[in-house]
């Protein structure tokens, strides 16, 4: 069985947006009082907005009004957006481009699923925009990862049925968000980290195209 298509995350897949999102949820709990560390960090790779705020007060034992909740949802969103402000081509990660040509010269399509309200500005500052045969929309998935919504919605997009897709994560939660989904999961980072991914690479440019090609055959075929 060939896979009919890829479906990428963004941040820390094919950009380091992980970075500015960690830098701006540190300064909120450092507003806080609560101390917010690299495992923290990990453990918020791929969640939404409100969930992260929503750990970093678990953490802090911090109960607080709706409004401020809201208020520093766009702190860290205005804080983040000014991070990323200088985001260009340059900062694509090595080996995406080569990694989507092939999948293109292959007839796979190519769909992102990215948990981040502002994917689409991202890819549009990275100049891929148009690269992406579907966009999936945060905004409008009911449960965010580990749930299945984004990479299904994606699919569905991509009018590929589940088992066809080959997801690709940083996250602990987008890995079991693309298990969930009944998917090939691909890793990007530490095996140590992404236990349940089928393939893990350190990084884009490490990703073997035909070795993951020939894993979801072996791992299909019955
Ligand atoms: P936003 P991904 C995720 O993007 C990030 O990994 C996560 O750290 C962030 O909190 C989430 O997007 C929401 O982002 O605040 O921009 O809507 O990894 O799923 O591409
Ligand atoms: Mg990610």
């Amino acid at each position: 069985m060939k896979p009919s298509a890829v479906i990428f995350d963004l941040d820390g897949v094919l950009t380091d947006t992980a970075e500015f999102h960690y830098l701006a949820w540190k300064a909120i709990a450092t507003r806080l009082g609560v101390d917010f560390n690299l495992d923290d960090n990990e453990k918020l790779k791929g969640v939404d907005r409100e969930n992260s705020l929503l750990y970093i007060l678990e953490k802090g034992g911090i109960a607080m009004e709706a409004s401020q909740f809201k208020q520093l949802l766009c702190d860290k969103n205005e804080h983040y957006l000014s991070l990323i402000a200088d985001i260009n081509p340059n900062h694509l990660f090595a080996g995406v481009l080569s990694c989507f040509r092939k999948l293109k010269a292959s007839n796979i399509k190519i769909g992102l699923a990215s948990a981040s309200k502002n994917a689409a500005l991202v890819i549009n500052k990275l100049g891929i925009e148009a690269l992406f045969d579907y966009v999936g929309d945060a905004a409008v998935v009911t449960h965010s990862k580990p749930a299945p919504d984004i990479f299904l919605a994606v699919a569905n997009g991509l009018k590929v049925a589940p088992e066809y897709c080959i997801g690709v994560e940083d996250a602990v939660a987008g890995v079991q968000a693309i298990k969930s989904a009944n998917m090939f999961a691909v890793g990007i980072g530490d095996t140590k980290v992404l236990t349940q991914a089928e393939l893990v690479f350190a990084n884009m440019s490490e990703l073997d195209l035909n070795k993951v090609l020939s894993s979801y055959q072996s791992n299909t075929a019955t």
